[in-house]
């Protein structure tokens, strides 16, 4: 994923490229939220129905139980904060490679947070 935003391609994200992958994250969380319906912190399959919906994907009812199948890490019939930007990630670019479903964005968000406390402490 830093891949993504590191347009100088220097393996690396400076400043100015960390600022985009910040909003991008902030934006995400913004969508998460307004589609956890029920502040349960997750997305279930009703939730994730109304998100892709308002997106403009037509999808069956069994493709929502594969995702759900697919991103749910908990076990629990729902999708975490980090699993529902990799499926929507992962439907939006059906022509990415396969390697994408195994972006780490824990990670990732992990050490977006931790950049961000050096830079603001
Ligand atoms: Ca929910």
């Amino acid at each position: 994923m830093i891949v993504m935003f590191d347009r100088s391609q220097t393996g690396t994200i400076n400043f100015q490229e960390f600022g985009s992958l910040w909003k991008y994250i902030t934006d995400w969380q913004g969508t998460f939220r307004s589609y956890d319906r029920d502040n349960s912190g997750s997305i279930d399959k009703n939730e994730l129905k109304t998100a892709l919906t308002s997106f403009g994907y037509r999808l069956s009812d069994r493709f929502y139980d594969i995702l759900i199948r697919k991103f749910d890490r908990s076990g629990r019939g729902t999708v975490a904060f980090d699993d529902f930007i990799q499926c929507c990630v992962v439907i939006q670019n059906k022509h990415v490679e396969e390697s994408i479903l195994f972006v780490d964005v824990k990670g990732l968000l992990r050490s977006v947070v931790a950049s961000a406390h050096i830079m603001t402490g």
